[in-house]
This record gives structure tokens, C-alpha cells and sequence, in this order.
């Protein structure tokens, strides 16, 4: 079998590298490890930047998710007992887009599978990337179906499998270099079938630790919970997590958290990586698979698109125009946004951290930051920048 691409991991990077590709009519042939029902159920993210529902939309892929996305035009940070409404929709006129990641992934899948007819096996075991240094490299797996070990060539390989994937692990060592940064924390990770409390995301900087409400839909809710990293999730049963909630949370005038029951609950150790380069030969690294940054500013997906729309389109002028400008500047187009938002969640998880770090100059620093964004307009503008994500300084 040969197919021109191979794109390894239908997560929201390689489903959007499909979708382009087959809108170009390229052939390419996607692999998972999971089935169809479990990708189009895994929650996780659920912000989306601006510039990013643009790229889908300029590639046909935003119809469910212009129809049904919520827009947020404002967050609230608690501390000090206080409650802090940022308004950036107001300071800049822009706002972020709430759509569950499982929604997007179902309407990829969709597109690309059923609408598109690009070639998909789910459920694939043992995926080995092979001849990565010549010019024509070959994916294998065990077939589900055949129980047998199947080769399949390509001219191109996007390795979109995540942080547990093959891709980056063939890379490695020798090829690449992953830069690595731990937090030290733990993120208790939590959804609750319950309505949001506010209509906006939430930051509640305690000393006792960080705690986040997201809001998903009218009737799910994320959560998190600062905890010690490497905590067992068991250590949190339900009455200890909402009162905590509560807790960290609390302001004057706030109404508590909607209490309900909790339908996903791990522990995140909090850490963030980048994979150079990006390239290795016709592999090309896209999303979680290069560089992993903490849930802290919701980054995640919004860089996993970017790269997405940027190795597709390249892909696509390479294949159809001989073009190879695009992915030339691949790698340098995709690490300037990727270091940059590390940057930005880096500074941001101090605001969220710092106050709880058991170190009273840390928690006077901390809140002087968060002062400062409520009372200096500079101070204001340049986190609206940043935590909007802007597509034009790239
Ligand atoms: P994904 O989504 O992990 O998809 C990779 C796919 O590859 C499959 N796979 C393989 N396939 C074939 N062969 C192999 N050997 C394979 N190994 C794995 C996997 O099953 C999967 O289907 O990577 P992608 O496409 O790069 O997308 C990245 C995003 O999913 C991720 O960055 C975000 O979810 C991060 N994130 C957030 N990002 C945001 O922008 N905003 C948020 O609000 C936000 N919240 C979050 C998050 C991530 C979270 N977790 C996972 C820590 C909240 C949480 C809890």
C-alpha cells in the first residue's frame, strides 16, 4: 500500500492535516490507537483563540462549531477575598471561543472520513515509523481486522500522536532534543455534571492553592484543583473537592459552585516540553507530539491548529505545486508561537502559583502582579495580548 501522506493520531492536529489535504485532494491515510467512539468522547480542551476558528473556518471545517461554540468576553480572577472582573472583550474588542475538544474531534472525523472519504484505521496496535533518514519512509501496524502487521509507504510522514505517541519517540535520542520544564504542582483535573457558577472562566489565587472553573456547556463543567503532584485522585473524594471548590473560590458577593457529580477526576503533574526540531527528514511533528504546554492558558489545542493548518497547507503546496517554501519554514513558523505561549504560561502560572508557594516574598510579588492588572492599563493590555493568542505577530 503507499499513500502520499501518512498522518499518525486522529487528535484535533492530525484530523485537520487530513481534512486539508483531502480538500486538496491529496490521498492520505490516517492511523489511531483508539476507536472512532473513544476520540469523539475524550474530554479536554475546550478554548479556542480567535485566529484558530478563523484557519478552520477558511478551511471549511468551523460549520457545527460557528453554530453551536459559546463566545466569552471575560474572565474573573478571585483573591484577597475579592472578586475581579477582567473584561477583554471590552478593552479590545476581541473574545475566545468555548467548544469542547470531543465536539471538534467528532466534527473532523466527520468531515475528513465522511465527507471527505480520506482513508482512516482505528484501533491500530504496535505503530512503528521505519526509514525515516532516506526519502521514502513506511509506517507499519498491526491491523485490528487481519491480526497481521501491515506496511504502508508514503512520501510523507506527520507524526500528530500526542505526548505518548511514536512519532516523537523516533526522534529520539540522537535526532532530537526535548526541552523540558516541570512545575513542581500537580492540577486535579475535574468535570462536573453541573452548571458553571459564573458565565465566565474563573481563577481563584488562594494561599492554599490555585483553583480554576472553565465553563463547558450548561450542563458540564471543568474544573481544577491545585494538589501536590503525583497526588492520587483517591485522596479527593467528592465533599473534599467541592468544599475546597468552595473554598478556594469564595469571594464576596459569589455565588458557590453548582455542586455535581464528578465524571472525570485525575491528577496532571504540570509540565510543559519542546521538541527541536520539529523536522526529521519527510517527518514532520504536529501538536502535543512536539511540544506539550501545561493546561495553564488553554494553549494546548490552539497550537496543535496552528501547526496543523501550517503542515497542510505545506503539504498540499508541496504535493499539488512542487512547492516547498512552506514546509522549508515549517518548523521556525510553528516554534515562534509554541515559545512564545510557553513564555506567556509561564508567567501566568506564578499569578495562578505564586501566592501559594509557602514563600511570603513570593506571595508579596504575586500579588502586586495581580494587582497591577486591575490597575495599570498597560498591565492589562499586555495579558488581554497574550491570553487571547493574536494570529498577526506570526
Ligand atoms: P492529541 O489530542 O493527544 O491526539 C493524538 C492522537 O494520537 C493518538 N495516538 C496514536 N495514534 C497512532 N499511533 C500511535 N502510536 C499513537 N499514540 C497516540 C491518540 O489516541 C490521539 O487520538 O494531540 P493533538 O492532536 O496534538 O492535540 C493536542 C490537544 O489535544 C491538547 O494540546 C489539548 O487538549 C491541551 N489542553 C487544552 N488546550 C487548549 O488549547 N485549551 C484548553 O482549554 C485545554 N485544556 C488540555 C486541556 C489538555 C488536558 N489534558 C490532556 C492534560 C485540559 C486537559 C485536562
Amino acid at each position: 500500500q503507499r499513500f502520499p501522506v501518512v498522518v499518525v493520531g486522529a487528535g484535533p492536529a492530525g484530523l485537520t492535516v487530513g481534512c486539508i489535504l483531502r480538500a486538496a485532494g491529496v490521498d492520505c491515510l490516517v492511523l489511531e490507537t483508539e476507536t472512532r467512539e473513544f476520540i469523539e468522547r475524550r474530554p479536554r480542551a475546550g478554548v479556542i483563540e480567535e485566529w484558530a476558528v478563523r484557519g478552520l473556518e477558511q478551511r471549511g471545517l468551523a460549520g457545527n462549531l460557528l453554530e453551536r461554540a459559546e463566545r466569552h468576553i471575560a474572565c474573573e480572577f478571585r483573591f484577597a477575598g475579592e472578586r475581579f472582573r477582567f473584561p477583554y472583550h471590552e478593552l479590545t474588542g476581541r473574545h475566545h471561543w468555548v467548544y469542547p475538544q470531543p465536539l471538534l474531534v467528532t466534527d473532523l472525523v466527520h468531515e475528513y472520513a465522511d465527507l471527505r472519504g480520506g482513508a482512516i484505521r482505528f484501533a491500530v496496535r504496535d505503530v512503528m515509523l521505519h526509514g525515516l533518514d532516506g526519502h521514502s519512509p513506511s509506517v507499519s501496524y498491526m491491523s485490528p481486522e487481519t491480526e497481521r502487521r501491515e506496511v504502508v509507504e508514503c512520501d510523507f510522514l506527520a507524526g500528530c500522536d500526542g505526548a505518548r505517541g511514536v512519532s516523537r519517540a523516533a526522534l529520539q535520542p540522537g535526532r532530537a532534543r526535548t526541552a523540558r520544564h516541570d512545575y513542581g504542582i500537580g492540577w486535579l483535573a475535574l468535570l462536573a455534571e453541573a452548571p458553571p457558577s459564573a458565565d465566565c472562566v474563573l481563577f481563584g489565587c488562594h494561599p492554599d492553592g490555585f483553583a480554576g472553573q472553565m465553563p463547558r456547556s450548561p450542563q458540564v463543567t471543568r474544573y481544577y484543583l491545585q494538589c501536590p503532584p503525583g497526588d492520587d485522585p483517591d485522596n479527593w473524594p467528592h465533599d473534599r473537592v467541592w468544599a475546597e471548590l468552595r473554598r478556594r473560590l469564595g469571594a464576596d458577593g459569589a455565588a458557590p459552585p453548582a455542586e455535581g457529580r464528578l465524571i472525570e477526576k485525575r491528577v496532571l503533574d504540570m509540565h510543559d516540553y519542546v521538541t527541536e526540531p520539529m523536522v526529521h527528514g519527510r517527518l514532520f511533528l504536529a501538536g502535543d507530539a512536539a511540544h506539550l504546554v501545561a493546561p495553564i492558558a488553554a494553549k494546548g489545542l490552539n497550537l496543535a491548529l496552528h501547526d496543523a493548518f501550517l503542515l497542510g497547507d505545506a503539504l498540499v503546496a508541496r504535493l499539488t505545486k512542487g512547492d516547498d517554501s512552506g514546509l522549508a519554514e515549517y518548523e521556525a513558523a510553528c516554534l515562534r508561537r509554541v515559545w512564545d505561549y510557553q513564555e506567556f504560561s509561564q508567567w501566568l502560572s506564578e499569578l495562578y502559583h505564586g501566592g501559594a508557594a509557602g514563600d511570603p516574598f513570593r506571595a508579596g510579588t504575586t500579588l502586586a502582579r495581580l494587582r497591577r492588572l486591575f490597575t495599570s492599563p498597560a498591565a492589562a493590555a499586555a495579558f488581554a495580548e497574550q491570553y487571547l493568542g493574536t494570529a498577526e505577530r506570526y
